[in-house]
């Protein structure tokens, strides 16, 4: 019944990608937008298909809340997205890219909502189908590998440029090929990427391995915040936003810094905590197996991934950590009972 399931599913995507690619290569004019403080696979995401659809002489428009900041700024085309406040109506059809749910998208919810149709492209297992079509596939690696079936699909052409942004949403969701969600089609991919030209190298020194000292200062004071809880399962970075501002660090320069405490033996659930504003904080989950974050997250409003996921809270960081800390410990004793 499973396998049959699955199976089911599988084709479904299929019939859902030939849908979506009638609908591009039918249309003209397209808006391509993805989720607040973008990631390289949202954003490789829209540059890939974007640029796909011009070589198809379609009219695009990449658009973003914020100006692009580093890693994202690096990719191929990232000097084509724009940021505009009004939305006018005369697009064939909008699409999202690797958002879990509408709000994700940013942006004024009239503004969203003037939106169609909304083409909801993602793999989040938490996306709750908020578009009027919807390719949601929790097994995908990425956004950009949906991008890469689509774009095959339909027929799109693929350069280098295309390969270069789906790499580099492969590479970045899967961790550079090391987490759980890579699979031999992630694999298969990037090697077809390869084919085109792309230099795994490059692309990840650029993208993944280059930082300003301004990151290596804000690890430096966020190393000293490191505590363990529930006999060492549980381990939490703190990032206060005086330690942004003492080392005109940006949001970007924290990424990964929870594998830090995610690295140390015994670790099942790790935490980075980054303060946003005054009583604003943003918690980022990550589990090495045993526990399911997205579910843990989503006890808190948010959402994600089984080993990657966070949340928004607003409170005292005293209050909202002890209250984060029950669930959690909870969590763990109840999978080791
Ligand atoms: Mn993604």
């Amino acid at each position: 019944m499973r396998d049959f399931l699955q199976g089911w599913n599988q084709i479904n995507h299929e019939i859902i990608l030939s849908k979506i690619a009638a609908l591009l290569t039918r249309g003209k004019k397209f808006l391509l937008m993805t989720h607040k403080d973008p990631d390289v696979d949202g954003i490789g995401s829209m540059l890939a298909l974007g640029r796909a659809l011009i070589s198809k002489n379609k009219e695009i428009v990449l658009l973003t809340e914020e100006p692009l900041v580093s890693p994202v700024i690096f990719l191929e085309g990232a000097d084509k997205v724009v940021q505009i406040l009004s939305f006018p109506d005369d697009y064939d059809a909008v699409l999202a890219l690797d958002c879990a749910e509408k709000s994700r998208i940013g942006f004024s919810k009239a503004f969203v909502d003037n939106a169609e149709p909304l083409i909801n492209i993602d793999h989040h297992g938490t996306n709750d189908f908020f578009g009027d079509i919807n390719l949601v596939d929790e097994k995908s690696s990425s956004t950009g590998e949906l991008i890469y079936r689509l774009i095959k699909n339909a027929g799109f052409p693929m350069d280098l440029a295309v390969a270069k942004n789906i790499y580099a949403a492969i590479m970045t969701d899967t961790g550079s090929f090391r987490y759980s969600n890579t699979t031999p089609l992630s694999f298969r991919i990037a090697a077809e990427m390869m084919d085109y030209g792309v230099k795994p190298w490059e692309l990840s020194r650029r993208i993944m391995d280059e930082y300003g000292h301004a990151r290596l200062k804000l690890l430096r004071l966020a190393l000293d915040t490191i505590e363990f809880h529930n006999k060492g399962q549980i381990g939490i970075i703190m990032i206060t936003k005086e330690m942004f501002e003492a080392t005109h660090a940006d949001r970007a320069d924290s990424d990964k810094f929870v594998d830090y405490p995610r690295f140390v033996s015994g670790v099942e659930l790790a935490v980075l905590i980054r303060q946003k504003g005054e009583n604003e904080y943003k918690f980022s989950l990550r589990s090495n197996g045993l526990i399911d974050v997205a579910r843990l997250a989503s006890r808190f409003g948010g959402g994600g991934h089984i080993r990657a996921a966070g949340f928004d809270a607003d409170g005292s960081i005293s209050d909202l950590k002890r209250k984060f800390l029950q669930e959690a410990n909870q969590v763990l004793d109840d999978l080791s009972n």
